[in-house]
């Protein structure tokens, strides 16, 4: 296995990361912008819902395939290597604010990784994605779960994030994240990617008792590691609950929402500025408001005027180009772009992302596009 010393690990990683810093300072326009200032604030700022010069805007899973610079890092090291090694990891994440005019980056790891100082034995196959080979499947199991200590477990993404921030140089912000309670139950339950989720909400209906411990752990495991993130240097976070929009409102409320709520109230108790995404989520915009989070992450299946009405101007929200939208041919996707800032109108508190990941077969000048038309079209005087 290839080492930080490794020919790859050191030179490459280190020495583009060092590059990086002075490319991410030219695409923010060459400002004086800091992470609190004119353009290098504006996620920040959008996260307590204060007017900014233009919407800020970041993509989820804008680290990933569709870079050729991506795939360069994956063909030389394996995707947990790369989620292990700080430097990499760095690099990873470096990697779309060098090459875009993005408004924050996001640390490089898996919302899954935390499961595996719990217990559970976690692989990545070429192709088929996550693989547990000991998914939990009985009360027996989750009374195994070990509690975690993320400063010791996890280290290697807390050195990622200290290593980011420092040749952000606070230029631009830098997310943390975790899998929601929920997610990270159905993966941990299922054994990997789901699409009925038979197997958790089994366990939910059959095993209430062990559900709720299940949670209970994954909520403390996951409270402690963000708090971790933040204190090495991550300014927002971002809690992906992807598959909760799965349940029932009713259900939701019950089996997830208590957990999610634990975690997003740890964040709001910190001072630490916090995201609450949830894919296919139109039928719980109400319950994931109670549940928390300054803003709230939109998918593409509901209008963003219409959803944030209902979630309320209390909050901000996060979204909602559909990641499709970046195979349309560029007048298309402009048009898109447009409709979201125009659902937005302007009023602060609206981040700019898609409803939910950068698709693999994304053209990078795109996604560049995208990034241009939305600091182009939402352009107002400077607050
Ligand atoms: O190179 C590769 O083949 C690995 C592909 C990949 C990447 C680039 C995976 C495997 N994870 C990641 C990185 C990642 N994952 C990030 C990095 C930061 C960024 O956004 O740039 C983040 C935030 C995640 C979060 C994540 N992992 C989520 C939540 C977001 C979402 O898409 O809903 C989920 C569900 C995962 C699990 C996961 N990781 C990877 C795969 C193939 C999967 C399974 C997805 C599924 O079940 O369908």
């Amino acid at each position: 296995m290839a080492s930080a010393e490794g020919p790859a690990g050191g030179d490459t990683a280190g020495g583009a990361a060092a590059v990086g810093a002075a490319a991410v300072g030219a695409a923010a326009g060459g400002s004086v912008a800091g992470a609190e200032g004119p353009a290098g604030g504006r996620f920040l700022r959008a996260c307590r819902r204060e007017e900014t010069d233009a919407t800020p805007v970041w993509l989820m899973r804008q680290a990933g395939r569709y870079m050729p610079e991506y795939r360069a890092l994956r063909e030389r090291h394996g995707f947990l290597e790369l989620c292990r090694t700080p430097e990499l990891a760095a690099e990873a994440s470096l990697q779309p604010v060098r090459a875009f005019d993005l408004d924050a980056a996001i640390v490089f790891s898996d919302i899954l990784l935390p499961l595996v100082p719990m217990g559970l034995d976690l692989e990545f196959s070429e192709g088929a994605g996550p693989v547990i080979r000991n998914p939990i499947r009985s009360e027996a199991d989750v009374l195994a779960l070990r509690p975690i200590e993320p400063r010791e477990e996890l280290g290697f993404v807390l050195e990622a994030i200290a290593l980011v921030k420092r040749e952000l140089a606070g230029r631009l912000p830098l997310i943390g994240f975790a899998g929601a309670p929920f997610t990270l139950a159905s993966y941990a339950i299922e054994g990997g990617s789901s699409r009925d989720f038979a197997k958790t909400k089994s366990l939910m209906h059959r095993a209430p008792r062990a559900w709720h411990a299940l949670l209970a752990a994954l909520s403390a495991a996951i409270a402690d590691y963000l708090a971790a993130q933040a204190a090495s240097g991550a300014d927002a976070v971002q809690l992906f609950d992807s598959w909760a929009g799965c349940l029932s409102p009713a259900d939701y409320r019950e089996y997830a929402l208590p957990y999610s709520k634990l975690v997003l109230d740890a964040m709001a108790r910190r001072g630490v500025p916090s995201i609450h995404f949830c894919a296919d989520s139109g039928g719980l915009l109400e319950a994931m408001k109670e549940a928390g989070g300054d803003v709230i992450g939109l998918d593409w299946r509901v209008d963003l005027a219409e959803g944030w009405k209902r979630i309320g101007y209390d909050r901000g929200v996060q979204g909602n180009l559909d990641p499709a939208a970046l195979l349309a041919p560029a007048g298309e996707l402009e048009r898109r772009v447009r409709a979201v800032l125009d659902a937005a109108g302007g009023r602060p508190g609206h981040i700019f992302n898609l409803g939910h990941g950068v698709l693999p077969e994304t053209p990078v000048d795109s996604v560049r596009a995208l990034v241009e038309a939305v600091h182009e079209y939402s352009r107002r005087p400077a607050p």
